[in-house]
């Protein structure tokens, strides 16, 4: 992490006393806002995305511009999906497109000099205040969501009125167990944490497979941010999280409605370029050494996002606008 804007890897403030994973506050919290007068207002062109296409948070943001057709609106960019001593990187064949930095850590320190904070990802990047406008995911999401209408190709809404509560409420509510659930669990430092972890995980995953059986998406008839923010973790979870982190009670293709659920989504126009199962798997076998000391990355499992799914036969579904393909 950076302290005083100073790299230091000997510093990491992850698990606290009784071995529950700690993740941190998240530093820069500006919002755009679709008015030409607001400290940041909603331009085409004017703010860049930086993301990995490994990480769960990320991929939420990635998910939001790419079904809404913001690709021309705001550009993206990629760190490696290794991330070693020094955290998140550039590559050779994915510089960093707008200063040429090396680690994105660059980019923190040209937001403020003296940052004190892990460097994550995403990080939406205004190129004319030249600054961070913010690096929380849920807010990105929300802001690209929202605030961008003018300048989306496509007409999608994914804070609908009428649903705003409960897209809110199931946000909040899969977040601890299932989304930050899974970090719980595969980076516990007692077993008591560990066993903790699983279990909500689980109990909230029987729970939204209960509630799937009959509903077609998490906030009820119509897709949300909810389902991008679940979808994150499930696409990943067979690949990385039932086995690098442990959550192994059962894989998600094993449950039927979380797995046509999944397909349904990664199946939307847009989505699928969004996903990167390379890039996933060498992130967190790769990346955690205290985990995998050896580095190894697994073979498995064999798993088809591209399968037939069961979900047209309940009310509702996706917009209009995503229904004709790409
Ligand atoms: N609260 C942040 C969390 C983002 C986050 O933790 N990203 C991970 C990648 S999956 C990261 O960059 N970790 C680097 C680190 O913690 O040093 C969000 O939702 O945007």
């Amino acid at each position: 992490m950076l302290v005083d804007g100073e790299w230091r890897i000997d510093v990491d403030p992850s698990t606290d006393e009784s071995g529950e994973f700690q993740r941190q506050e998240t530093a820069f919290r500006d919002r755009i806002r679709d008015d030409p007068d607001a400290e940041f207002p909603a331009e085409a062109g004017r703010y860049h995305l930086y993301i990995c296409r490994a990480c769960p948070w990320a991929h939420r943001t990635a998910l939001t511009r790419a079904l809404k057709g913001l690709d021309d609106a705001i550009s993206l960019s990629l760190v490696q999906p290794e991330r070693y001593d020094q955290g998140w990187e550039f590559s050779a064949e994915q510089p960093d497109p707008l200063y040429g930095d090396p680690y994105l850590r660059d980019i923190y320190r040209r937001a403020d000099p003296d940052y004190t904070g892990r460097v994550t990802v995403p990080v939406l990047w205004d190129t004319e205040r030249e600054t961070i406008v913010n690096n929380e995911s849920e807010e990105i999401m929300r802001m690209l969501d929202t605030e961008f209408d003018r300048h989306a190709t496509r007409d999608v809404d994914l804070y609908p009125e009428g649903y705003r509560d409960e897209v809110d409420r199931v946000i909040d509510d899969i977040y601890d167990p299932i989304n930050n659930g899974v970090y719980r669990a595969g980076f516990a430092g007692s077993q008591e944490a560990y066993d903790r972890a699983v279990e909500e995980l689980f109990d909230a995953l029987d729970h939204w497979e209960a509630i799937l059986a009959d509903q077609r998406y998490l906030a009820g008839d119509v897709l949300t941010e909810a389902d991008l923010a679940m979808f994150a973790t499930l696409v990943r979870f067979d690949h990385v999280y039932h086995t690098h982190f442990k959550c192994n009670r059962r894989a998600i293709h094993e449950y039927p409605n979380l797995w046509n659920y999944t397909k349904e989504l990664y199946q939307l126009p847009g989505v699928e370029r969004t996903v990167n199962v390379d890039h996933i798997v060498r992130h967190y076998y790769r990346s955690h050494a205290e985990l995998n000391p050896k580095r190894l990355v697994p073979i498995g499992p064999d798993v088809d996002f591209t399968g037939p799914h069961d979900r047209d036969r309940l009310p509702g579904g996706p917009p209009p606008a995503l229904q004709d393909g790409e």
